[in-house]
């Protein structure tokens, strides 16, 4: 069997989390490619709440291997942390690999991505806080410390010295902050090697074999399209690769291996953060879409914004991502509506755009075109097969798929693990 990758078609929070550990019994490895603590993937098992950060969702599946992969930032105090917390919960996470080319979160990254907001003041970008973009900065700057860097104490100095040389400039010519020694850095790293060592592997190696072997691989996106550093909102975006093309990247599996792209995408629209969103609501609407669905950050606990489906954005993940299968996620929060807008195009300055702007100006300047569709009021939490959804949902359903360029195989109906209605 294949690999498989799951990323979100919007601005993430599409609950990607859910649908990864949907998925989750039936593959054998689930591989987080890109992005770090920054992300905040909730699973729902019964009574249980689960909020991952820095863990593949696949952690929660006994028998599935969870794997962080080359392509994620890692924070290793948060890592032990979540470890730490779901093993008192009775989840064994000794499953668990992590990439020995996968970079690490120093504090001084923690500290620069803080301050560099607080120097932004309105032109800030809203990030999550946690040091993401200033660590794959040093990463293509090839002054990044690497998870196997722990391992050899004499290349660990001399990495964090050279990182040091830069950063600690940054820090107090430009920052006016302290720089830590590199001892001070390197002690705050050599904290959690030894309690790491036993989880770090060649996972390029281990995935490839796997896959040989006719195994699955299950590669989840952190974030979403429209943060994605190269085909998102930039510079509103994260600083990965969120994208399908990122899974290839971030876990060293090829792109002639994957066969199936499934992208999570929400019924109506959620983007925390800063950066253009053209059908944000600023209205009741847009209170009543934030308070039924719990749109508040599962990392940060920021309230997100909240606009109505746009079809422009679906179709352009559907083509960016090369998306095969659809999940559309929260039908449920629409309950309750007599009418359901969705934007079908754009009116830039009067003239209408049917995919994604090129110019950001134009992004901007994005005046929604919508439709209307009709709601419907029966409560739909318990349906799981089609014919149980009301006729207006199931039309609200069928007219968002042929509007947004694949199918949706799957209806999430509610946040619980089997809150769902299976299409395909
Ligand atoms: P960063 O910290 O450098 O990645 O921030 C850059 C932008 O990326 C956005 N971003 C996110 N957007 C939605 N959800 C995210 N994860 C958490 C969640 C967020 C939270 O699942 O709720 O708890 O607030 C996430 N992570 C990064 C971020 O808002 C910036 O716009
Ligand atoms: P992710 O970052 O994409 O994994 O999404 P988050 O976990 O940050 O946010 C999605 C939220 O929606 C979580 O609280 C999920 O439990 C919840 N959720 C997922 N699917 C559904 C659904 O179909 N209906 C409802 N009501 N909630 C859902
Ligand atoms: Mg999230």
């Amino acid at each position: 069997m294949p690999a498989i990758v799951i990323v979100g078609a919007q601005w993430g929070d599409e609950g990607k989390g859910k649908a990864t550990d949907h998925l989750g019994s039936r593959v054998d490895y689930v591989v987080k490619f890109n992005g770090g603590n920054n992300a905040g993937h909730t699973v729902v098992i019964g009574s249980e709440k689960y909020a991952l950060h820095l863990l593949p969702s696949g952690i929660l599946t006994p028998g599935c291997t969870p794997v962080i992969g080359n392509g994620v930032v890692v924070d290793l105090e948060v890592l032990f942390h979540e470890i730490d917390g779901l093993e008192a919960r009775g989840i064994d996470t000794s499953r668990l690999k992590v990439s020995a080319n996968a970079h690490v979160i120093a504090d001084y990254n923690r500290t620069v991505d803080k301050v560099t907001e607080r120097f932004l003041g309105s032109r800030r970008l809203g990030t999550t806080g946690r040091g993401i973009g200033p660590t794959y900065a040093d990463k293509m700057n090839r002054i990044g410390i690497r998870i196997q860097d722990l391992f050899d104490e004499k290349i660990l100095e001399q990495k964090v010295a050279g990182a040091l040389e830069l950063k600690g400039q940054v820090l107090t010519k430009i920052y006016n902050r302290r720089a830590p020694t590199v001892d001070q850095t390197v002690e705050e790293l050599l904290a959690h090697a030894d309690r790491l060592a036993p989880y770090v592997c060649d996972t390029t190696l281990l995935l490839g074999q796997a896959l040989d072997r006719g195994e699955t691989v299950l590669l989840e996106a952190g974030q979403a399209t429209l943060l994605d550093v190269d085909h998102g909102t930039y510079p509103f975006v994260t600083s990965s690769s969120a994208t399908s093309g990122g899974a290839c990247t971030g876990s060293g599996i090829p792109p002639t291996r994957i066969d199936q792209v499934i992208a999570i995408v929400k019924a109506y629209t959620t983007r925390v953060g800063e950066g253009p969103f053209p059908t944000e609501l600023h209205d009741e609407s847009g209170d009543f879409l934030r308070n039924t669905g719990a749109e508040f950050g599962t990392t940060t606990g920021r309230p997100r914004r909240c606009g109505w489906y746009d079809a422009v954005i679906a179709r352009y993940a559907a083509r960016v991502n090369g998306v095969t299968d659809f999940v559309l996620t929260k039908l449920d929060v629409l309950t309750g509506l007599e009418q359901i807008p969705v934007c079908v195009a754009y009116d830039v300055d009067g003239e209408r755009y049917d995919e994604m702007p090129a110019s950001q100006s134009a992004f901007h300047h994005a005046v929604p075109v919508y439709e209307y569709f009709p709601g419907w009021s029966e409560d739909i939490s318990g349906a799981r097969t089609l014919t149980d959804l009301p006729a207006n949902a199931q039309a609200y359903v069928k007219a968002l798929e042929e509007i947004s360029g694949a199918r949706m195989s799957v209806i999430g109906v509610g946040p619980e693990r089997e809150q769902a209605v299976v299409l395909h």
